[in-house]
């Protein structure tokens, strides 16, 4: 069994790999590097990822960073638990969400809102960019609440890696002024059942934020 460690900082996109960490039941080491201290930009962090971001997961001295490529990493931990899929079609499934959650709905549209300057250099740019973020993000709000009508978990019938994700992204909703629980209901709902989960209030509970996003 590997050491394991994961970086993150509280209510970031490593909330996901935290709650599946604590989804599989290992030992691991949860490292404290708050964003808005700047803790992800001293030289001992970046060093561990050149690319400065959370969140990083090290197994044993094996540095892992992305966030689908960590959560299949601790889903490995624990294979009983098929936390990326229990099929091969539902782990199609599962990668085709953690792709475009990551890719799309985070680095494209949430990027876009808070961290304009990645997109631009030109500050007066700035607002027309944050503005296209958040048309980014309602049209994917849009398309999940489609695609999660009825469900209980986003692929299959058991919590996976895109679950951990839609939590994140749940608080992200109410973080940006989102009316989560009535605009998107489907979502709520879903979201709600996971409230329920140890594994998500355990890791809620450590890094002290509340799925609301009132903190
Ligand atoms: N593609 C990366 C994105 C990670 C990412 O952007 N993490 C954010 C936190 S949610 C971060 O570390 N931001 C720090 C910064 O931009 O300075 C992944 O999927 O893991």
């Amino acid at each position: 069994m590997s050491t394991v460690r994961l970086w993150y900082s509280p209510g970031a996109c490593s909330l996901a790999p935290h709650i599946l960490l604590n989804e599989t039941g290992a030992a691991f080491e949860a490292i404290r590097v708050p964003i808005r201290e700047g803790a992800h930009l001293t030289e001992s962090f970046i060093r561990l990822n050149p690319k400065k971001r959370l969140p990083v997961l090290a197994l044993d001295d094996e540095v892992i960073t992305e966030l689908p490529a960590i959560a299949t990493a601790i889903s490995h931990l624990s294979p009983e638990r098929r936390l990326m899929g229990a099929t091969p079609l539902e782990a199609a499934r599962v990668y085709e969400w953690m792709n475009w959650l990551s890719g799309t709905v985070h680095a494209q549209g949430f990027g876009a809102i808070w961290r304009p300057q990645r997109f631009c250099d030109d500050a007066a740019l700035h607002p027309a960019i944050t503005a296209k973020g958040n048309q980014t993000v309602g049209e994917c709000y849009a398309m999940m609440e489609g695609k999660l009508k009825g469900a209980s978990f986003a692929v299959g019938s058991a919590f996976t890696g895109v679950d951990a994700f839609l939590v994140v992204l749940y608080r992200w909703g109410h973080r940006i002024g989102l009316a989560m629980d009535t605009a998107y209901p489907n979502f709520a709902s879903l979201i709600k059942g996971h409230a329920a989960r140890p594994s998500v209030q355990r890791t809620l509970a450590v890094e002290d934020i509340a799925l609301d996003g009132t903190r």
